[in-house]
């Protein structure tokens, strides 16, 4: 199977790279990295200390989408728009990680351990959308819940790192945070990448508002799991926060039942369930943070669940705390998951 992989430089492109590295698909023949012109040429395999056989960079411009299997698109939305097509068109499936094509009616939106049955045919424009990574790790903690009721709302806040805001996110907070421990006024940081300075602080948008007051972040938060758990009129409210820390997405859940539920059943669906680690309320067993979850190789393939307990004032709500790095189960796991559920059906 010949890979490429738009947006290689990206940290999500980057990351696909390390996973592909690490064998995570069976079979993997040609790797094209296709980057700007600036990063033509460049040898991401050798930058990256990978054993991997990866071809040098391909500008966008130059790229040839023949002969390409797959195509992962992590580039922003603007150039997945006008290149993805053009890769589904010469024959390979794309899994776009950008929010371009997630809402369109005829683009699966999947998440392999919640929808697979998504890709039991061909997506009809030869296209399947990677979620949102705030989404990933929350539809991935609600679906094993749909054993033990019925899910009538959810109200999450999410606590967003900084990698979520790409390379240029990571600098922001590293220079920031250092500009103020060297002594720099806080008054005078630049806003940056975030709109609001980062360091120390935290930002309560995600993207820009709508008229309603809604972020961006927001809305995907509340469509995006009702499309992918197959729920259109699931309740869905957020409130999506940027956080002074490095990588690793956390969000306080309230889930609402039809019925009521008990902790120790949900405890016991989601711990029936793989690839999530599942924490328990003996003060022995802590709780998920970004901080170990991101810096164990094995730990940030998971999505981490604690904190699980009741609503004291209703007996069919529950309280979830879930814990996910947003690079690789936010984004380029499920990418690659994606791919590899693909690659186990006939039509791929
Ligand atoms: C963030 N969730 O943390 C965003 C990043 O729609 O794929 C990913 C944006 C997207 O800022």
């Amino acid at each position: 199977m010949d890979i490429a992989v738009i947006g290689a430089t990206g940290v999500v492109g980057r990351e696909c790279l390390a996973l592909l590295d690490g064998g995570i698909l069976p079979d993997v023949g040609r790797v094209v990295p296709v980057a700007s012109a600036a990063s033509a040429g460049r040898d991401l395999g050798a930058e990256q200390g990978l054993d991997l056989k990866i071809e040098p960079v391909v500008a966008l411009e130059d790229v040839d989408p023949a002969g390409v299997d797959v195509a992962i698109f992590s580039a922003g939305a603007p150039i997945s728009t006008r290149l993805a097509p053009v890769f589904a068109a010469a024959g390979a499936l794309v899994v776009d990680n950008s929010s371009a094509f997630r809402m369109d009616d005829d683009v699966p939106l999947v998440v392999p351990q919640v929808n697979p049955q998504m890709l039991e045919a061909r997506p009809a424009r030869g296209i399947v959308a990677n979620p949102n990574c705030s989404t990933i790790q929350l539809v991935r903690a609600l679906h094993p819940l749909r054993a033990i009721g019925e899910i009538d709302r959810v109200i999450v806040s999410s606590y967003q790192s900084a990698s979520g805001g790409g390379l240029r996110g990571l600098e922001e907070l590293a220079d920031t945070t250092r500009a103020l421990l060297d002594g720099a006024d806080p008054a005078a940081a630049r806003p940056g990448k975030f709109g609001q300075p980062l360091a120390f602080n935290l930002i309560p948008e995600i993207g820009l508002r709508d008229a309603d007051g809604h972020s961006h972040e927001e809305r995907k938060l509340r469509r995006e799991p009702r499309k992918i758990l197959g729920m259109p009129g699931l309740r869905v409210a957020a409130t999506a926060v940027r956080v002074a820390v490095v990588n690793g997405h956390s969000e306080a859940v309230h889930v609402s039942f039809t019925a009521p539920v008990s902790p120790d059943d949900a405890l016991a669906a989601l711990r029936d369930t793989p690839g999530l680690r599942v924490y328990g309320n003996d003060p022995a067993d802590g709780y998920p943070m970004p901080q170990p979850v991101c810096a164990s190789p094995t730990e940030r393939r998971l999505v981490h669940v604690g904190r699980v307990r009741a609503d004291e004032d209703d007996p069919c709500a529950l309280w979830l705390w879930v814990v996910a790095d947003n690079l690789t189960v936010g984004a380029a796991l499920n990418a690659l998951e994606i791919v590899s559920l693909a690659a186990g059906k006939s039509w791929l």
